[in-house]
Protein backbone atom coordinates (compact mmCIF):
# COMPACT_ATOMS: atom_id res chain seq x y z
CA UNK A 1 0.00 0.00 0.00
CA UNK A 2 1.43 3.38 -0.96
CA UNK A 3 1.08 6.71 0.65
CA UNK A 4 -0.59 7.84 -1.94
CA UNK A 5 -3.16 5.35 -2.12
CA UNK A 6 -3.45 5.62 1.75
CA UNK A 7 -4.12 9.01 1.27
CA UNK A 8 -7.30 8.56 -1.25
CA UNK A 9 -8.90 7.21 2.04
CA UNK A 10 -7.53 9.26 4.89
CA UNK A 11 -10.60 11.95 4.48
CA UNK A 12 -12.81 9.21 4.42
CA UNK A 13 -11.57 7.35 7.66
CA UNK A 14 -11.36 10.42 9.36
CA UNK A 15 -7.37 10.35 10.10
CA UNK A 16 -7.05 14.21 9.08
CA UNK A 17 -7.16 16.32 12.33
CA UNK A 18 -5.64 19.80 12.59
CA UNK A 19 -3.41 21.16 15.43
CA UNK A 20 -3.70 24.92 16.15
CA UNK A 21 -0.23 26.94 16.67
CA UNK A 22 -0.85 30.56 18.15
CA UNK A 23 0.22 33.99 16.90
CA UNK A 24 1.03 36.72 19.29
CA UNK A 25 0.94 40.23 19.19
CA UNK A 26 5.00 40.88 19.55
CA UNK A 27 4.35 44.37 21.90
CA UNK A 28 1.68 42.47 24.14
CA UNK A 29 2.54 39.15 23.67
CA UNK A 30 -1.31 38.31 23.58
CA UNK A 31 -2.82 35.96 21.26
CA UNK A 32 -4.19 37.27 18.31
CA UNK A 33 -4.61 34.63 16.54
CA UNK A 34 -3.55 30.89 15.32
CA UNK A 35 -2.71 29.31 12.03
CA UNK A 36 -4.81 25.93 11.40
CA UNK A 37 -2.35 22.76 10.65
CA UNK A 38 -2.65 19.52 8.81
CA UNK A 39 -2.00 16.33 10.58
CA UNK A 40 -2.56 12.65 9.36
CA UNK A 41 -2.79 9.90 11.92
CA UNK A 42 -2.56 6.62 9.97
CA UNK A 43 -3.28 3.60 11.41
CA UNK A 44 -0.17 1.77 10.40
CA UNK A 45 2.07 4.80 8.97
CA UNK A 46 1.79 6.63 12.16
CA UNK A 47 2.10 10.62 12.39
CA UNK A 48 2.58 11.92 8.87
CA UNK A 49 4.21 15.05 8.15
CA UNK A 50 2.05 17.54 5.88
CA UNK A 51 5.77 18.26 3.98
CA UNK A 52 5.26 14.37 3.40
CA UNK A 53 1.91 14.50 2.25
CA UNK A 54 0.45 17.85 0.89
CA UNK A 55 3.06 17.64 -2.16
CA UNK A 56 1.33 13.67 -3.06
CA UNK A 57 -1.91 15.66 -2.35
CA UNK A 58 -1.36 18.29 -5.16
CA UNK A 59 -0.20 15.23 -7.51
CA UNK A 60 -2.93 13.47 -7.44
CA UNK A 61 -5.58 16.72 -7.19
CA UNK A 62 -7.12 15.27 -3.60
CA UNK A 63 -5.60 18.64 -2.37
CA UNK A 64 -9.31 20.17 -3.39
CA UNK A 65 -11.42 17.82 -1.26
CA UNK A 66 -8.91 18.08 1.42
CA UNK A 67 -8.21 21.79 1.29
CA UNK A 68 -11.86 22.41 1.20
CA UNK A 69 -11.93 19.93 4.61
CA UNK A 70 -9.35 21.88 6.08
CA UNK A 71 -10.83 25.47 5.36
CA UNK A 72 -14.28 24.14 6.56
CA UNK A 73 -12.92 22.39 10.00
CA UNK A 74 -10.62 25.27 10.36
CA UNK A 75 -13.67 27.95 10.05
CA UNK A 76 -15.79 25.99 11.75
CA UNK A 77 -13.78 25.47 14.63
CA UNK A 78 -13.58 29.45 15.27
CA UNK A 79 -17.29 30.12 14.81
CA UNK A 80 -17.31 27.71 17.78
CA UNK A 81 -14.66 29.06 19.96
CA UNK A 82 -16.60 32.38 18.99
CA UNK A 83 -19.61 31.13 19.98
CA UNK A 84 -18.04 29.63 23.30
CA UNK A 85 -17.51 33.15 24.45
CA UNK A 86 -13.76 32.82 23.97
CA UNK A 87 -11.57 35.61 23.02
CA UNK A 88 -11.92 36.35 19.39
CA UNK A 89 -9.08 35.48 17.55
CA UNK A 90 -8.29 35.44 13.73
CA UNK A 91 -7.74 31.67 12.15
CA UNK A 92 -5.28 31.10 9.52
CA UNK A 93 -5.66 28.62 6.72
CA UNK A 94 -2.56 27.51 4.31
CA UNK A 95 -3.98 27.39 0.71
CA UNK A 96 -1.72 25.21 -1.79
CA UNK A 97 -0.88 26.27 -5.87
CA UNK A 98 -3.60 23.85 -6.98
CA UNK A 99 -6.23 24.85 -4.52
CA UNK A 100 -5.42 28.66 -5.26
CA UNK A 101 -5.76 27.78 -8.85
CA UNK A 102 -9.11 26.44 -8.84
CA UNK A 103 -11.70 28.21 -11.24
CA UNK A 104 -14.24 28.26 -8.02
CA UNK A 105 -12.14 29.41 -5.21
CA UNK A 106 -13.63 32.51 -4.55
CA UNK A 107 -17.32 30.27 -4.10
CA UNK A 108 -15.94 28.04 -2.27
CA UNK A 109 -14.90 29.98 0.06
CA UNK A 110 -17.95 32.33 -0.14
CA UNK A 111 -19.81 29.10 0.71
CA UNK A 112 -17.63 27.77 3.91
CA UNK A 113 -18.35 31.08 5.32
CA UNK A 114 -22.12 30.97 4.73
CA UNK A 115 -22.35 27.54 5.98
CA UNK A 116 -20.14 27.80 9.43
CA UNK A 117 -21.45 31.05 9.90
CA UNK A 118 -17.67 32.58 10.32
CA UNK A 119 -17.48 36.35 9.70
CA UNK A 120 -14.65 36.91 6.68
CA UNK A 121 -12.96 39.37 8.86
CA UNK A 122 -11.81 36.25 11.40
CA UNK A 123 -10.53 34.53 8.33
CA UNK A 124 -6.73 34.96 6.88
CA UNK A 125 -5.60 32.84 3.88
CA UNK A 126 -1.72 32.49 3.83
CA UNK A 127 -0.62 31.60 0.30
CA UNK A 128 3.40 30.91 -0.71
CA UNK A 129 5.94 32.95 -2.71
CA UNK A 130 5.62 30.61 -5.56
CA UNK A 131 2.28 30.52 -5.92
CA UNK A 132 1.78 34.25 -6.31
CA UNK A 133 4.70 34.62 -8.70
CA UNK A 134 2.94 32.50 -11.63
CA UNK A 135 0.47 34.32 -13.44
CA UNK A 136 0.44 37.92 -12.21
CA UNK A 137 -2.88 38.67 -13.82
CA UNK A 138 -4.74 36.27 -12.89
CA UNK A 139 -4.06 36.02 -9.37
CA UNK A 140 -3.93 40.09 -8.46
CA UNK A 141 -7.47 39.69 -9.48
CA UNK A 142 -8.16 36.50 -7.28
CA UNK A 143 -6.62 38.57 -4.71
CA UNK A 144 -8.62 41.48 -5.04
CA UNK A 145 -12.00 39.60 -4.73
CA UNK A 146 -10.59 37.64 -1.43
CA UNK A 147 -9.75 40.88 0.23
CA UNK A 148 -13.21 42.74 -1.06
CA UNK A 149 -14.77 39.85 0.98
CA UNK A 150 -13.02 41.19 3.72
CA UNK A 151 -10.74 37.84 4.20
CA UNK A 152 -7.15 38.98 5.35
CA UNK A 153 -4.36 37.78 3.05
CA UNK A 154 -1.00 36.87 3.84
CA UNK A 155 2.21 35.89 1.92
CA UNK A 156 3.84 32.84 3.53
CA UNK A 157 7.63 31.60 4.19
CA UNK A 158 8.69 34.94 2.37
CA UNK A 159 12.12 34.80 1.30
CA UNK A 160 12.62 31.30 0.43
CA UNK A 161 10.82 31.17 -3.03
CA UNK A 162 11.40 33.61 -6.22
CA UNK A 163 9.65 36.93 -5.21
CA UNK A 164 9.13 39.82 -7.64
CA UNK A 165 9.14 42.36 -5.29
CA UNK A 166 7.00 44.52 -8.00
CA UNK A 167 4.30 42.23 -7.67
CA UNK A 168 4.54 41.97 -3.97
CA UNK A 169 3.10 45.89 -3.95
CA UNK A 170 0.27 44.78 -6.32
CA UNK A 171 -0.64 41.82 -4.03
CA UNK A 172 -1.85 44.46 -1.76
CA UNK A 173 -1.48 41.80 1.17
CA UNK A 174 -2.02 42.25 4.74
CA UNK A 175 0.81 39.96 6.16
CA UNK A 176 4.19 39.16 5.32
CA UNK A 177 5.35 36.21 7.05
CA UNK A 178 9.06 35.85 7.06
CA UNK A 179 10.18 32.36 6.40
CA UNK A 180 11.75 30.84 9.82
CA UNK A 181 14.88 30.18 8.16
CA UNK A 182 15.87 34.04 8.84
CA UNK A 183 14.63 34.07 12.10
CA UNK A 184 16.43 30.71 13.23
CA UNK A 185 20.15 32.46 11.56
CA UNK A 186 19.30 35.59 13.59
CA UNK A 187 22.85 35.24 15.57
CA UNK A 188 24.67 36.96 12.65
CA UNK A 189 24.89 40.27 11.96
CA UNK A 190 23.96 39.70 8.31
CA UNK A 191 20.80 37.98 8.62
CA UNK A 192 19.79 40.67 11.77
CA UNK A 193 19.74 42.96 8.82
CA UNK A 194 18.28 41.15 6.20
CA UNK A 195 15.04 40.50 8.88
CA UNK A 196 14.89 44.25 10.07
CA UNK A 197 15.13 45.37 6.34
CA UNK A 198 12.31 42.84 5.66
CA UNK A 199 10.33 44.01 8.33
CA UNK A 200 10.97 47.80 6.84
CA UNK A 201 10.20 47.14 3.69
CA UNK A 202 7.09 45.09 4.49
CA UNK A 203 5.67 47.98 6.44
CA UNK A 204 6.60 50.39 3.39
CA UNK A 205 4.16 48.18 1.46
CA UNK A 206 1.43 48.62 4.52
CA UNK A 207 1.75 45.24 5.40
CA UNK A 208 2.16 43.30 8.84
CA UNK A 209 4.78 41.62 9.49
CA UNK A 210 5.25 38.09 10.86
CA UNK A 211 7.73 36.15 12.65
CA UNK A 212 7.46 32.78 11.99
CA UNK A 213 9.55 29.79 13.76
CA UNK A 214 10.67 32.04 16.78
CA UNK A 215 12.57 29.87 19.28
CA UNK A 216 14.53 31.58 21.58
CA UNK A 217 14.07 34.75 23.92
CA UNK A 218 16.83 36.67 22.34
CA UNK A 219 15.34 36.20 18.59
CA UNK A 220 11.98 37.27 20.49
CA UNK A 221 13.85 40.35 21.63
CA UNK A 222 14.85 41.06 18.65
CA UNK A 223 12.31 40.84 16.59
CA UNK A 224 10.16 43.18 18.77
CA UNK A 225 12.89 45.85 19.14
CA UNK A 226 13.04 46.30 15.02
CA UNK A 227 9.09 46.16 14.94
CA UNK A 228 7.73 43.37 13.87
CA UNK A 229 4.23 43.06 14.95
CA UNK A 230 3.28 39.07 15.66
CA UNK A 231 5.24 36.26 16.29
CA UNK A 232 5.23 32.15 15.95
CA UNK A 233 7.16 29.35 17.16
CA UNK A 234 8.21 27.25 19.49
CA UNK A 235 9.29 29.74 21.87
CA UNK A 236 5.72 30.88 22.69
CA UNK A 237 3.15 27.78 21.90
CA UNK A 238 3.82 24.23 19.72
CA UNK A 239 1.01 23.19 17.42
CA UNK A 240 -1.49 22.71 20.02
CA UNK A 241 -4.34 19.84 19.38
CA UNK A 242 -8.12 21.26 19.44
CA UNK A 243 -8.63 20.26 23.19
CA UNK A 244 -4.86 22.55 24.03
CA UNK A 245 -5.68 24.84 21.82
CA UNK A 246 -9.89 25.58 23.88
CA UNK A 247 -7.96 25.45 27.27
CA UNK A 248 -5.63 27.86 26.37
CA UNK A 249 -8.65 29.94 24.98
CA UNK A 250 -10.65 29.91 28.56
CA UNK A 251 -7.34 30.80 30.12
CA UNK A 252 -7.21 33.78 28.61
CA UNK A 253 -10.70 35.37 29.08
O1 LIG B 1 2.91 21.98 10.63
P1 LIG B 1 4.16 21.70 9.89
O2 LIG B 1 5.40 22.45 10.27
O3 LIG B 1 4.46 20.24 9.91
O4 LIG B 1 3.84 22.04 8.34
C1 LIG B 1 4.74 21.73 7.35
C2 LIG B 1 4.30 22.40 6.07
O5 LIG B 1 3.00 21.98 5.68
C3 LIG B 1 4.26 23.91 6.16
O6 LIG B 1 4.87 24.43 5.00
C4 LIG B 1 2.80 24.23 6.16
O7 LIG B 1 2.55 25.46 5.52
C5 LIG B 1 2.20 23.09 5.37
N1 LIG B 1 0.82 22.86 5.76
C6 LIG B 1 0.34 22.59 6.99
N2 LIG B 1 -1.01 22.49 6.97
C7 LIG B 1 -1.39 22.73 5.71
C8 LIG B 1 -2.67 22.80 5.03
O8 LIG B 1 -3.73 22.64 5.61
N3 LIG B 1 -2.65 23.06 3.71
C9 LIG B 1 -1.50 23.26 3.02
N4 LIG B 1 -1.59 23.50 1.71
N5 LIG B 1 -0.30 23.23 3.60
C10 LIG B 1 -0.23 22.97 4.93
O1 LIG C 1 5.10 26.97 6.06
P1 LIG C 1 4.29 27.27 7.27
O2 LIG C 1 4.66 28.56 7.88
O3 LIG C 1 2.83 27.18 7.07
O4 LIG C 1 4.71 26.17 8.30
C1 LIG C 1 4.40 26.17 9.61
C2 LIG C 1 5.23 25.05 10.18
O5 LIG C 1 6.27 25.53 11.01
C3 LIG C 1 4.42 24.09 10.99
O6 LIG C 1 4.68 22.82 10.53
C4 LIG C 1 4.97 24.22 12.38
O7 LIG C 1 4.96 22.98 13.05
C5 LIG C 1 6.37 24.71 12.15
N1 LIG C 1 6.86 25.52 13.24
C6 LIG C 1 6.14 26.36 13.99
N2 LIG C 1 6.91 26.98 14.93
C7 LIG C 1 8.15 26.50 14.75
C8 LIG C 1 9.39 26.76 15.42
O8 LIG C 1 9.53 27.56 16.34
N3 LIG C 1 10.48 26.08 14.94
C9 LIG C 1 10.39 25.20 13.91
N4 LIG C 1 11.52 24.58 13.54
N5 LIG C 1 9.25 24.93 13.27
C10 LIG C 1 8.13 25.57 13.68
MN1 LIG D 1 1.74 28.95 7.01
NA1 LIG E 1 6.22 29.22 6.67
Amino acid sequence: LTLQNALRYALEREELFLCYQPLLEANTQKITGVEALLRWQHPTFGLISPIEFIPLAEESGLIIPIGEWVLETACRQSYQWQQQGLMPIRMAVNLSVRQFNQPDLIERIVNVLKQTGLSPHWLKLEITESLAMNCATKTVQTLKILKSLGVHLAIDDFGTGYSSLSYLKQFNLDILKIDRSFIADMSTQNDITLVTSLIKMAHGLNMQVVAEGVETEQQFNLLRANGCDFVQGFFFYKPLVEKEMTQLLQRCR
